[in-house]
């Protein structure tokens, strides 16, 4: 541990246990500590690992203003590219969406996920937050109680952590979703028969914005990263390993699935990063149980294609960083206990679009030459009318967060909001 990152020794009570320091996880925390909630983080993985974790780049304009609105938007308004459109790439011509005319000057900003982190991690810290970088064997314990717990062990030491609540922000993989009683909880899942293979080139920007592509051979995604940087995915076998991907076999695959009439070719440049990524739907009903709410990843998952999960558990802890506030603040839990309602709300229209954008752009399977005709016919459907071109437009740049972050402007300064909250008032408590 460095001293940069616990000053003091570990607390062993907080308002709001939040495990995982993902994007859900750390603003969340922020937001709270701006609202003058207390709350501690808990990670597995260490600074160094989380800060250099490679995942979205497609920030929605709601994200980009509350990240503005709550202190973390100097670099990303510095170094993030604002993209004002996409451009969808079928049968050998490329058709661009202007999202600014569509959608009233909306647009996203390209910053990359693991600068987010960094930002909020920087904040976190100078604001003397405490963030539990290595803590291994999370338990969460005593949720359906209002004093729940979550132990852990750091370097080999056992710990515990008494909460009020408990924010469940660790990703699809973590332990809190699977502690919820399993007849407490509904899922809804889809799994993809496809992943993406996704790479990074050394090479200066291959195009203005993004282009997603539909081919015979399967769906690709030109993306960007820096001025030097460049992300490009490939649809390929799920059960594909990053050694199958021969530098060659990339770029030969790149040049069929984006040619154009006009002879669009990407110039060569060193691929220095090769991975392999799954695609699912996933939803689990309600994202709370007792005192433990979920949010982000930990509670649904949508495929990269419509590029919304990040900006997802943006929502979620926007909600929820909200509810918690007013809770604390007014003694009254009745938000708190619409959080799981009004965050599916949007998640399942993220799910709708996501699912919406992988059928229409991916190959499904070798010998469907109807299906692949019935996917050009949705995408010149969408290019020939303003009408579906705006409901696309929209749906990618984002509806705006809801309230965003008024409890804000409205939250007496840190420290005086240590309103205990009413025992009695356990309202979301099962049984
Ligand atoms: P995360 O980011 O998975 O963070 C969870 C954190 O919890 C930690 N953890 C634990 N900590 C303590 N105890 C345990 N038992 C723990 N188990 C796990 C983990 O180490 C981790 O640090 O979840 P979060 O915060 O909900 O954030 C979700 C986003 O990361 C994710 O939705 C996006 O990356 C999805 N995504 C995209 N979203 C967008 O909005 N725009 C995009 O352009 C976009 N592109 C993408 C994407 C995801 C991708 N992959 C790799 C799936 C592109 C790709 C390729
Ligand atoms: C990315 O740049 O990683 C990215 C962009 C758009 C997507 C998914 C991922 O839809």
């Amino acid at each position: 541990m460095t001293s940069d990152e616990c000053a003091a020794k570990p607390p062993q009570r907080t308002q709001v246990g939040i495990v995982g320091a993902g994007p859900a996880g750390l603003l969340l925390s922020h937001l709270l500590h701006l609202a003058g909630v207390d709350s501690v983080v808990l990670e597995t993985r260490s600074r160094a690992e989380i800060e250099a974790t490679l995942r979205a780049g497609v920030l929605e304009q709601g994200t980009v203003d509350l990240l503005r609105e709550c202190g973390l938007g100097e670099r990303m308004l510095r170094e993030g590219f604002v993209h004002q459109g996409i451009e969808l790439l079928f049968d050998g011509s490329r058709h661009r969406l202007d999202f600014a005319e569509l959608t009233g000057g909306r647009a996203i900003t390209i910053y990359p996920q693991h600068e987010v982190i960094r930002d909020l991690v920087r904040a976190r810290l100078d604001a003397g937050g405490h963030i539990m970088f290595e803590a291994h064997g999370v338990e969460v314990l005593d949720f359906d109680t209002a004093s729940p717990r979550i132990r852990y062990e750091r370097g080999s030491v056992s710990r515990e952590l008494v909460c009020d609540y408990i924010a469940g922000c660790d990703g699809f993989h973590g332990v809190c979703r699977q502690a919820v009683p399993a007849a407490a909880r509904s899922e809804y899942a889809r799994s993809y028969p496809f992943g993406w293979f996704g790479i990074l080139v050394r090479a200066a920007p291959y195009s203005k914005e993004l282009v997603y592509a539909h081919h015979e051979r399967g769906f690709s995604l030109v993306s960007t990263r820096s001025a030097t940087v460049q992300r490009l995915y490939l649809q390929c076998d799920p059960a594909d390993h990053p050694r199958d991907w021969g530098d060659e076999r990339i770029w030969a695959e790149l040049d069929e699935r984006l040619a154009t009439r006009d002879r669009w070719t990407l110039p060569r440049g060193e691929i220095f990063q090769k991975g392999v990524i799954a695609m699912r739907s996933f939803v689990v009903e309600p994202m709370t149980y007792g005192t433990l709410y979920l949010a982000g990843d930990a509670a649904h998952i949508v495929p990269p294609t419509g590029a919304k999960g990040l900006n997802l558990a943006v929502a979620d802890v926007q909600i929820l960083a909200a509810a918690l506030a007013e809770r604390y603040t007014t003694g009254k839990a009745h938000t708190l206990q619409q959080y799981s309602e009004n965050a599916l709300e949007r998640v399942w229209a993220a799910e709708h679009f996501s699912w919406w954008m992988t059928s229409m752009l991916h190959r499904f399977s070798d010998d469907d030459p109807f299906g692949h005709r019935m996917q050009l016919a949705q995408l010149r459907k969408v290019i020939g009318s303003s009408a579906l071109q705006t409901a696309l437009a929209e749906q990618y740049v984002g509806a705006p967060l809801p309230g965003t972050a008024a409890y804000l402007k409205a939250s007496p300064p840190r420290g005086r909001n240590r309103r205990s909250i009413d025992r009695a008032d356990s309202s979301n408590l099962p049984g």
